[in-house]
């Protein structure tokens, strides 16, 4: 049984039942009489493109340099934790850097390239939240095409104001702290690359990183008291060129971890663990996980083509930042 919400597609199509074809679209008051002979955009000089892009770039980057929550992935889970954090908490400056040009992960497919997402119940009631229609079949819902759930969720992340995407941008590692105080060792930030730049660097001579800081220190990198110090959450997915870069930096700090590796496919007892083991870690102040990092930083078994859990682990990430911050 399709849920209730009316697409866009359907409202026209009952439209077009009617028998009569209106033409009507975006440019139909502009070109009057459909002859788009003499049709002219505004005009407009190369230099003013390039201002345009590149000062609200560096503004951003300037904006951004210090956050209240980095979240390292666009996937299915750091989009959902972005989306949920951002929508509870307009104050928090919320920046999201995306190693791919495009963002969504491994969410524009379901399994082996097949167009349907399958997610088990009950994360079918952020669906819901979000607007994405789907298909009821009991104990699980099948959203027709997984681009419909990525998109309609990026979508919305990127409209709320305080939120920023760098996409095309590589964490190439995190910045540490040690309490002057207490001694205690706390993530402080993460250090960033273009992309290609970080795929090239041993083609090259070397080429530094950049840095997004977290929200809560001083100048001298003592803690800030009087402000809440700021959260990277790692949602980099599989183990990869790139994935997994926070638990593989992680496990190389805390001598008392070490890398679990992705196990085997196993839905049942993938999904609902993976959900209880994101979240912060414990031991290393300042860093949660969520998505499919967690089960190569606590080697879990993956899931394979359900997605259900991708969603609510990124939930509950954030709203163990919401707290941190509440
Ligand atoms: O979609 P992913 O890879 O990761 P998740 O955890 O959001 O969702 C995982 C999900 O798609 C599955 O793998 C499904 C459920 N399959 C399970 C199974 O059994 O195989 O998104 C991670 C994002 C990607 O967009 C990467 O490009 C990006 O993180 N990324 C990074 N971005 C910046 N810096 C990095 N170092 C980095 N590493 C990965």
């Amino acid at each position: 049984m399709a849920s209730t919400i009316q697409t866009v597609t359907e409202q026209t199509q009952t439209l077009n039942v009617s028998g009569s074809h209106p033409i009507r679209h975006a440019l139909s008051d502009v070109v009057k009489t459909d002859d788009w002979s003499d049709f002219e955009f505004k005009p407009i000089r190369e230099a003013t493109v390039s201002r345009a892009m590149t000062s609200r770039y560096f503004k951003d980057l300037d904006k951004h340099a210090v956050s209240d929550v980095v979240i390292i992935g666009a996937g299915s889970a750091g989009i959902s934790a972005a989306y949920t954090i951002a929508k509870n908490r307009p104050d928090l400056k919320i920046t999201i850097i995306e190693q791919n040009v495009s963002p969504g992960g491994g969410a524009w497919l379901g399994g082996q390239l097949f167009s349907a997402m399958i997610m088990r119940k009950p994360a079918h009631l952020f669906l819901e939240e979000v607007g994405v229609e789907y298909e009821d079949e009991g104990d699980y819902v099948v959203v027709k095409h997984a681009a419909l759930f990525t998109s309609t969720v990026l979508s919305k992340v990127l409209q709320f104001p305080n939120v920023k995407l760098f996409n095309a941008t590589a964490v190439e590692d995190l910045v540490t702290r040690n309490d002057p105080k207490t001694g205690e060792l706390t993530v402080a930030g993460v250090v960033t690359n273009w992309t290609l730049v970080s795929l090239h660097h041993d083609t090259q001579s070397c080429m530094d990183p950049n840095v997004i800081e977290l929200t809560g220190y001083k100048n001298d990198g003592t803690r800030d008291e009087s402000v809440t110090h700021g959260i990277v959450l790692s949602t980099t997915g599989h183990d990869g060129p790139m994935g997994a870069t926070s638990a593989k930096r992680i496990a190389s700090i805390d001598k008392t971890k070490s890398l679990g590796g992705m196990r085997a496919l196993s839905m049942n007892e993938s999904e609902g663990r993976l959900v209880r083991h994101s979240g912060k870690y414990d031991g290393i102040n300042s860093i949660h996980f969520a998505g499919m990092e967690v089960a190569e930083l606590d080697g879990l078994n993956r899931m394979g083509p359900t997605f259900g859990a991708m969603a609510v682990s990124g939930i509950k990430a954030a709203e163990g930042i919401l707290k941190h911050f509440a």
